[in-house]
This record gives structure tokens, sequence and C-alpha cells, in this order.
């Protein structure tokens, strides 16, 4: 019978999580975050749980407050209503009670918030995005020969041609032609800015979201835990095709990253067929670990 239950469940979970088992990237009826993929993420993540426990008992408290006013003090109840103004002891609580709230709430969110935007000292990486009308560009800080492309979205006529006809590792409106590539547990300061109009730059599983603003070069980081596809887009409405400017970074083992830099500064193309040719084995054991753990 236990078994049974565990087989039904485990169908479950299959049918839920399944179309994510392939890259780190939105499911349908998802109404939590991504399993998060840096500390950063970690700490948001906890954040936004700490914070229910704040918002749930206020938006309780409220509603029965709420209840209790319009059924004790309704006409027929209290047809001669108080004609009260003032009560020092009832002011001096409803002021300093969300003050001492609002400091639990500020402090741990600053905290995060500094952590967010200050990139650790020696990043082992930089990489520069920059935000076009309706496309990513990336550059890489790297030696004398600085690497640099664009990226743009995956159309359905390219994906043979790519080798990205799997829909669940590359998906509608979420691939690209060409990601961003950087080796898992390292730190990778990052760039931002635009070349046109305001983009923001966005990857969910990263707890990374930055405005890509023309003539200004926003700063942030990230070091990612686990090797993988993620995906994010643009979260800065910046024209017709702002939905169809996604980010896809695929996270790898340092030598395959050093492999593919290698070769992506003679033939960018033939470089990423090399790497997917030796990680989407690796991508898929790895997310479906990362699945099964929630
Ligand atoms: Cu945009």
């Amino acid at each position: 019978m236990k078994n049974k239950a565990y087989a039904v469940l485990a169908a479950l979970a299959c049918l839920l999580f399944g179309s994510s088992a392939f890259a780190d990237k939105p499911v349908d009826w998802q109404t939590t975050f991504q399993p998060a993929a840096t500390g950063i993420m970690e700490e948001i993540t906890w954040f936004e749980q700490y914070t229910l426990w704040f918002i749930i008992p206020i938006t309780l408290l409220v509603l029965l407050l709420l209840i209790l006013v319009v059924v004790k003090f309704r006409e027929g109840a209290n047809p001669v209503p108080s004609r009260t103004s003032h009560n020092t002891a009832i002011e001096v609580i409803w002021t300093v009670g969300p003050v001492i709230i609002l400091l639990f709430l500020a402090v741990p969110s600053f905290q995060l918030l500094t952590a967010q935007l200050t990139p650790p000292q020696n990043p082992d990486l930089t990489v520069k995005a920059t935000g076009n009308q309706w496309y990513w560009s990336y550059e890489y800080e790297v030696g004398e020969n600085p690497l640099s492309f664009d990226s743009l979205l995956l159309k359905d006529e390219d994906r043979a041609g790519l080798g990205k006809e799997d829909k669940a590792a590359y998906p509608r409106l979420l691939a690209v032609d060409n990601e961003v590539v950087v080796p898992v547990g390292k730190t990778v300061r990052l760039l931002v800015t635009a070349a046109d109009v305001i983009h923001a730059f966005a990857m969910p599983a990263f707890g990374v979201k930055i405005d890509a603003v023309p003539g200004r070069l926003n700063e942030t980081w990230f070091k990612a835990d686990r090797e993988g596809l993620y995906y994010g887009q643009c979260s800065e409405l910046c024209g017709k095709d702002h939905a169809y400017m996604p980010i896809a970074i695929r996270v790898v083992a340092q030598e395959k990253y050093d492999a593919w830099l290698a070769a992506a500064a003679t033939n960018l193309g033939e470089a990423n067929k090399a790497l997917m040719a030796s990680t989407d084995g690796a991508v898929k054991t790895v997310d479906v670990a990362a699945n099964a753990a929630q």
C-alpha cells in the first residue's frame, strides 16, 4: 500500500517537475522560485520565507480586526457610535509596533542587497553583458584576445543546424544561439550595460537581476554551485521584441570551460558544439538529481 502511494507521488512529481529536468527554467504552474544555484539565491529564498512569517500573521490580524469591527459595531448591535478621537496607548502601539517589524525586515534585506551588489575581491572571471534591441551581446575579459559574441533567440529553423532539437533543454523563447559559458564554483563578476534603451539582465536561479542602462556600467556577481543550463530573460520593457531576448548561461567544469574558451577564440560555433557534445549528458544527470532532491 505504502509503495503504491510512493509510486503515485513519484509519477505526480514527474508530471510536475518533469519538464524542468533538463534545464533551470520556469515550469508550468510554478508558484515558487526556481531552485537556487548560487548562495545569493539561497539567501533570497530564505528571506522570502522569513518575510512570510511577518506577512501572514499581519494579514490574518487585520482580517480578524475588520471582521470584529463589522460584526460588533454594526448599526444593529451598536446604534450610538463612540466619539473617541484620541487614545495615546493605542497610538504608541500602532507606531512602535510597525517600526519594530520593519526593522526586523530591513536589516536582513539591506544585508542581502549589499551582498548581491558587492562582488568579492579578485573575481575569477569578468563578463560584460550589453543589452541591445533585441538581443544580448557578451564580452569576456580574458588575456590579450578578448572574446565577444552576440546571443540571439534560437529560431526554430536553426535548431537542427545548432544541434538544439531537444526542446526540454532548449525551450522555445528561452534558448539562444550562443550561450554564455562560465566555470562552476568560480566567482564571475558581471558588468551590465545597454547600447540603446534600458534593458535588465535577470537570471532567476542565480538571484541576479540588474538594470542595463545606456552610458552606465552596473556591477554584480554570481558563483554558480552546480553545472547546468540556466535561463533568464530581459526584465525591463525595452520595445516590441522585449519578450524575445532571453539569457542563457551554461555552467560547466573548469577544464571544459578552458577548452571552450580556447576553441571559441577561433570558431565560436564549433566551440559551442564541442562543449554541448561533452556536457549535455552531464547536464541532464545533474539536474535530474537536483529536481529529485526537492
Ligand atoms: Cu529588454
